[in-house]
């Protein structure tokens, strides 16, 4: 009978959520990614139990409802798993991920999120289960628009987000998209999240860096308003704002002549 029931619950509840469903493999994922990243990517975490991980992990969000995330549902989690970014080290980063991976990946010594344990196993999977079933939900997930912001996979980033931007400490640094139109974005989880969460007893400097796309006309720069609001809350947070623009500018003049090849050649 309670067979019976379950499967009937579970092809009636098919497209319950407007969002894509758990990643496949979710469990395998998890534990290959914490071996992976405790045995070669940073051997210092050696110790740590990643059965243990996993399990936390699962704990965290099966069998409750998939839009009643909070923070504590994570914290046995959270307990297994302290950050440990050196100073001068923390890249935070906003619409300009890949970039910023590849940035990091070059600079070893440099962390983003997801050069940080949990980030590095959470990276682009999906997850959530249902109330009253051991199963996670593969079918879908709630949307955190169309179905509710409080869902495991927002309440776990905004979390880990803040984790990482409170134990950052030194100068840290921000890579920003200047190819969109406000590079630094008030509800980003940057803008919203971690800048709000930077202890200015700890960090001095936030330096940020506005990249354009190569080839595409710049949007945003450290002159925008943007960043300006940027600047503005951080000075306000007593830590001191620094911006560097990647983009050199090859087009005419203020006065509008334009410049002579070889003028372009040297400032460009
Ligand atoms: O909203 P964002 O960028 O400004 O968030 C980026 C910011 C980084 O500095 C990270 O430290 O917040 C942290 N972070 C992640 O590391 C991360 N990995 C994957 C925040 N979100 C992260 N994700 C997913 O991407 C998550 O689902 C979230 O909603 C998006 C945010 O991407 P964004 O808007 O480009």
């Amino acid at each position: 009978v309670v067979v019976g029931v379950r499967m009937w619950r579970h092809s009636s509840e098919h497209m319950k959520w407007n969002g894509t469903g758990s990643t496949a493999h979710f469990q395998e994922i998890v534990l290959e990614r914490c071996y992976n990243y405790t045995q070669l990517v940073q051997p210092e975490l050696r110790d740590r139990d990643c059965q243990k991980i996993r399990e936390a992990f699962r704990n965290a969000f099966i069998s409750k409802d998939p839009c009643s995330a909070t923070e504590e549902d994570y914290h046995p989690l959270m307990k297994l798993v302290n950050p440990t970014v050196p100073c001068d080290k923390t890249v935070f980063w906003s619409k300009t991920k890949e970039l910023a991976h590849q940035y990091t990946k070059v600079q070893r010594e440099l962390f983003t999120l997801e050069d940080t344990l949990l980030g590095y196993i959470a990276d682009d999977l999906n997850w959530c289960g249902d109330t009253g079933s051991y199963e996670m939900n593969y079918q879908s997930c709630p949307h955190w628009k169309k179905d509710c912001s409080n869902n495991f996979v927002s309440v776990f980033w905004d979390l880990v987000s803040k984790r990482f931007a409170e134990n950052a400490c030194g100068v840290v640094q921000v890579v920003l998209n200047g190819s969109i139109s406000n590079a630094f974005d008030r509800k980003s989880t940057f803008g919203r999240v971690e800048v709000h969460n930077l202890n200015p007893m700890k960090v001095h400097t936030l330096q940020a860096w506005v990249i354009h796309d190569l080839g595409k006309f710049p949007s945003d720069s450290c002159s925008g308003s943007s960043i300006n609001d940027l600047k503005w809350i951080i000075m306000q947070r007593n830590i001191k704002f620094t911006c560097q623009d990647n983009y050199r500018d090859c087009g005419p003049f203020a006065d509008g002549r334009q410049p002579s090849p070889r003028e372009s050649m040297t400032s460009c």
